[in-house]
């Protein structure tokens, strides 16, 4: 009885991404789309990110949460944009909420536009929102058994990053097996370890992105 409201739903969902996306690729915006559960360092790792890629591309960030401004101003404290998008109890951002907010980006200076999700593993997954690829994040005290209980997350995402890795010492998980069980579900997906401690090497991560991102706009960016 539910199913076709569902369906309904996401197609509409599904068009208005279209045209997000139609909008990122005629203002020659590349767009990521960071999911993840919530408090698995989706934050931390922008505030970590963003400093080493603004100095060779122009970003912007949307912020998605329930409530309060606070991760936006995180980021906005770092000298980047940043636009918080509430959704007031809803447990993703939809296509039409990005929509909405690209009206305050400065489209035709961006040129990486990083979107954080709503922290939640499941729903997200479900609504595109004109992303051109999706970074997954799973924090080493959430199990490294959730790859495969969580499919649609790690199989949808071009990169999955294994976030607090400093914490590995203290906690059961084994990098190697939840490296194997994303493959499982996604074999082309690239794998990153990090933590927010200052020996933690961005180094491939922050490359990986660059190169995604010049390739996607056909040629160098920023000087
Ligand atoms: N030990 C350790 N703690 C971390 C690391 N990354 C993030 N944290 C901590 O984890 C908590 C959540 O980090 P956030 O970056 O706010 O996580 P988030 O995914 O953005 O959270 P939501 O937006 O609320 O879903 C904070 O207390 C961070 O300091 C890490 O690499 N190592
Ligand atoms: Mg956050």
């Amino acid at each position: 009885m539910n199913i076709p409201i569902i369906r309904k739903v996401l197609e509409r969902n599904d068009a208005a991404a279209r045209e997000n996306r139609e909008l990122f690729d005629s203002s020659g915006i590349f767009c990521i789309d960071l999911l993840g559960g919530a408090g698995c360092g989706k934050t931390t790792l922008l505030e970590m990110l963003l400093p080493r890629l603004a100095s060779s591309m122009r970003i912007a960030v949307l912020e998605g949460d329930l409530e309060t401004t606070r991760d936006a101003e995180r980021i906005a404290a770092l000298g980047v944009p940043a636009i918080q998008l509430l959704t007031e109890g809803g447990c993703h951002l939809t296509a039409t909420h990005v929509r909405r907010a690209l009206d305050q980006v400065p489209l035709e200076s961006t040129d990486l536009l990083m979107i954080e999700n709503v922290g939640n593993p499941i729903c997200p997954a479900n609504f595109e929102l004109g992303e051109h690829c999706r970074i997954a994040v799973l924090s080493a005290t959430e199990g490294d058994d959730k790859p495969l209980k969580y499919p649609l997350l790690f199989r949808t995402a071009a990169a999955v990053v294994i976030s607090k890795c400093d914490l590995l010492p203290h906690v059961r998980f084994d990098p190697g097996r939840a490296r194997a069980e994303i493959n499982r579900i996604n074999p082309d997906a690239r794998v990153f370890l990090t933590s927010n401690t200052p020996n933690s090497d961005l180094d491939e991560l922050t490359h990986w992105i660059s190169v995604k991102t010049r390739q996607a706009h056909g040629a160098p960016m920023l000087t």
